[in-house]
């Protein structure tokens, strides 16, 4: 990348760096981790922060770029709610000057110089992680086996990817059917909504196994199994994603079968690329931590060192 050396940015600025961050909601526990880490970082990084919640539309969004823009602040930081939909307000922060980092989910803009960095996990692997973990279990079961999905956002990086990683293991398996996928915007309430449909079939027809997107889906999954008489974790085999210390505790009470990990704790990595991109330094164009997968054995262990 040779921004640094066109000028492009108006750096260098003075202290204290001011960063303007778009958050998209408050829709789970892994958001609120992500905003809380975000916030403390700023403050130990003595770095001004300016924090937008844009309530899952990706209109508000834009309206806190712009917001940012006007301000002049140095970096803009986005989670963006949807995949796409980004090239123009991206192109109004280049031409104002100001680097954009995109945070959690994923951009799917062209011209990838309208954003210096991408802080966020490989979804993808997420799913792939949760594949195995199904196909595994499953080995020794005798026939077609039924696969529900609850997807989160629509058009949101994680959903699209964790659903093809899931898919990339179970998908060409002849004895694996997807009976059942629908989206449940990542929340609780969606969740047991989408489920309790789900449920409204005849028993033949009744997923033997629930792949949630998130830990509140799969909370909400939960409530309508045990309202449809049946049991989590044992009638219906459950997977989720994120891993709060809440889902921990739920898998090791035998309710969910196995989490699969998702850090939302980004914002030192955040704060150190907004102060080497104000150094004027040229940083990876991806930025991914480090994850596993969560069983009922591990989660008994790892509940209480989980930070949120
Ligand atoms: O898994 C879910 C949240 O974008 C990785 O969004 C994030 C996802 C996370 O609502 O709980």
């Amino acid at each position: 990348e040779d921004w640094m050396q066109s000028q492009e940015y108006n750096l260098p600025s003075k202290e204290p760096i001011i960063l303007g961050f778009s958050q998209l909601g408050t829709e789970s526990a892994w958001r609120i981790a992500n905003s809380t880490s975000i916030q403390d970082a700023a403050k130990e990084s003595g770095i001004t922060l300016i924090i937008k919640n844009a309530e899952q539309s990706q209109t508000k969004q834009f309206e806190a770029v712009r917001s940012f823009i006007k301000q002049k602040v140095d970096v803009i930081a986005i989670a963006p709610v949807v995949e796409s939909g980004w090239d123009d307000i991206l192109q109004e922060a280049k031409q104002a000057g100001i680097p954009v980092i995109i945070v959690d989910r994923s951009v799917d803009a062209q011209d990838t110089s309208l954003f210096v960095t991408t802080i966020g996990s490989d979804f993808y692997e997420e799913g792939v992680k949760a594949g195995k973990y199904i196909q595994d279990r499953l080995r020794n079961m005798p026939g077609t086996i039924r696969v529900a999905e609850l997807q989160g956002t629509s058009g949101s990086t994680p959903s699209i990817q964790r659903g093809e990683g899931f898919r990339s293991i179970l998908g060409d398996k002849d004895h694996i059917l997807f009976s059942q996928s629908a989206p449940a915007d990542f929340t609780e309430d969606k969740g047991r909504q989408v489920m309790e449909g789900f449920l409204q079939v005849g028993e033949e027809e009744r997923p033997q196994v629930l792949f949630a997107h998130n830990d509140e889906m799969a909370f909400g999954a939960i409530r309508a199994i045990q309202d449809a008489g049946l049991k989590p974790g044992e009638d219906i085999i459950i997977v989720s994603v994120d891993g709060s210390r809440k889902a921990l505790q739920i898998l090791a009470d035998g309710q969910i079968n196995a989490v699969v990990e998702c850090n939302p704790l980004l914002g030192p990595q955040l704060m150190q690329a907004t102060k080497e991109i104000m150094a004027g330094r040229t940083l990876p164009k991806r930025m991914v931590p480090r994850e596993d997968i969560f069983t009922q054995e591990s989660a008994k262990r790892e509940m209480l060192n989980r930070k949120f």
